[in-house]
């Protein structure tokens, strides 16, 4: 039953995404790297714990597979669906909060000019979309970096919110495989010698001792 329950409950967790972000990770050697959780829980920490380069590039993409280790031990299989960039922004006066937000097409390049370009919410209310309307390079650089201020609108408003970058992270989304691999095996190891008892023992019942007859 124990085996059952597990099981299930793996198949239940499965197809559920998550959207972790990290400031330290090298793309090229991402093992051990740690994770921050920005989506569907804010703020859990993860380590990856492996990684395998499925699609050969030599780097942290979309298509590998990883395993994290949550905060509690517990390690869980996921596939790679995307690795790009993460702005984290505080409003400007009159309005107040802050939020993170990801580039419409994945990417590790933030625009030059983020005039015109679009946006994905993902803290603090998911899924909400603006565009950005203006910038204002503060620090000089050229290009949409920290420090730098924008104004945007979300859709379906008119309202024209002013805010500071704060900061610019890599972001993966993934998403959690059903069964981690070692828990599959294991499981089907476990029902392939339960049905290979259950099959001898339907054997030993159906074979009916041969009696000589005269
Ligand atoms: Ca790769
Ligand atoms: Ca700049």
């Amino acid at each position: 039953m124990l085996m059952w329950s597990l099981l299930f409950a793996g198949v239940a967790r499965g197809q559920t995404t998550f959207y972790l972000d990290t400031t330290t990770v090298s793309l090229t050697d991402p093992v051990s790297s740690s994770w921050h959780e920005l989506y569907p829980v804010y703020s859990r920490m993860y380590h990856m714990s492996s990684w395998i380069d499925t699609n050969g590039d030599g780097k942290l993409s979309a298509s590998d597979q990883v395993d994290l280790k949550d905060e509690a031990g517990v390690i869980r299989w996921y596939h790679v669906d995307a690795v790009t960039t993460t702005i984290f922004w505080t409003f400007k006066a009159p309005d107040t909060g802050d939020g993170a937000v990801e580039p419409e097409t994945p990417t590790l390049q933030l625009p030059t000019n983020p005039v015109d370009s679009r946006w994905h919410q993902i803290f603090p209310v998911f899924s909400r979309w603006f565009t950005i309307t203006s910038w204002q390079d503060s620090n000089g650089d050229g290009r949409f970096s920290p420090s730098d201020q924008f104004d945007f609108k979300y859709d379906g408003e008119t309202t024209i919110r002013w805010a500071h970058l704060d900061r610019v992270s890599t972001d993966i989304i993934v998403t959690e495989k059903p069964i981690v691999p070692e828990f599959a095996l294991a499981t089907l190891m476990q029902i392939a010698l339960i049905a290979a008892i259950a099959y001898l023992g339907f054997k030993k019942l159906a074979i009916k001792p041969f009696k000589h007859t005269n």
